[in-house]
């Protein structure tokens, strides 16, 4: 979608800090970190949200990557939360499928990391 901003980031049209490319997915580093580890797992193909028919194959290469952002980050162990904002009563901002990877730091119990963002 040409006025995307994760499909310009995935196609390198603007510049993000990307730590983990393969076949389906780009992480890169969120603009606006809310923990220490704050990155973006995004699918190369444009979904728009988590309901947008993505095949199994590619849903699982977000989340496989996710997990593997998690041990890049060295949080693995320590513990982190993926987390899938979708549409309006979420706060989906960037309608591009993304996960938020989140951690370096201890998380209240239950409550979404993000609800302080806005
Ligand atoms: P969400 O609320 O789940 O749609 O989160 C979207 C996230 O995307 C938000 O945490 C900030 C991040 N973001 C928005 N624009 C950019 C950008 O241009 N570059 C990067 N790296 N992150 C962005």
């Amino acid at each position: 979608m040409s006025d995307c901003i994760f499909c310009k980031i995935v196609e390198g049209e603007i510049p993000s800090t990307i730590v983990y490319e393969d076949d389906a997915v780009v992480a890169f580093e969120d603009l606006n970190p809310q923990m220490p580890v704050h990155t973006l797992v995004v699918p190369k193909k444009h979904y728009d949200n988590i309901g947008d028919g993505i095949p199994d194959t590619e849903l699982g290469a977000v989340f496989n990557a996710a997990n593997k952002v998690a041990a890049m980050k060295g949080i693995a162990e320590s513990g982190y939360r993926v987390i899938v904002n979708t549409n309006d009563d979420a706060q989906q901002s960037v309608h591009h499928l993304h996960v938020h990877v989140l951690g370096g730091a201890p998380m209240n119990s239950g409550s979404p990391a993000l609800d302080e963002a806005d």
